[in-house]
């Protein structure tokens, strides 16, 4: 993936409280296009492996179970500046603490229902977006 994408997911409390109309048109509003994009539920398997890197951490089993309770839109974004920009666009993890106007802040009600992923770096973006996106869905 160029390094001018990211990879984002609307989570799971952001969908069922209806936000991913509002949510897409935020980050379209902010100059991204959507490269790639699908509605689906992951299981624990997948969602374990998404975060494998927070494993050892002790919110990553309420993070899976979190994860799969509902259906999330997955989505690479291209912008120039992607991953930078995103997470400035969706502000901070806890949305106690995200700036006014951010995604998290109007749209987010904590640190585990938080509305939305983005990754935290041209390399993870890579990643995350292969994980998800085979070459014939990506545009
Ligand atoms: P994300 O990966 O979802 O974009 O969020 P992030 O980079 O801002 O935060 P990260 O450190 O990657 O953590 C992934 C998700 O785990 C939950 N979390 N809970 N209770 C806690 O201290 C805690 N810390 C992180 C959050 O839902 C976070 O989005
Ligand atoms: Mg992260």
């Amino acid at each position: 993936m160029a390094t001018n994408r990211t990879f984002t997911m609307i989570k799971p409390d952001a969908v069922a409280n209806g936000h991913i109309g509002a949510i897409l048109n935020d980050i379209i509003a902010d100059g991204f296009s959507i490269v790639a994009m699908k509605y689906i539920q992951l299981t624990k398997k997948t969602a374990g492996d998404f975060y494998a890197v927070h494993k050892e951490r002790p919110f990553y089993g309420e993070l899976v179970n979190f994860m799969t309770s509902g259906p999330i839109v997955a989505a690479i974004l291209e912008k120039d500046n992607a991953v930078a920009d995103f997470r400035k666009l969706i502000g901070a993890t806890n949305p106690a603490e995200a700036a006014e106007g951010t995604i998290r802040n109007k749209y987010a009600k904590s640190i585990d229902a938080n509305a939305v992923h983005g990754s935290d770096s041209n390399e993870n973006a890579e990643i995350e977006g292969n994980f998800f996106f085979s070459q014939f869905e990506r545009f």
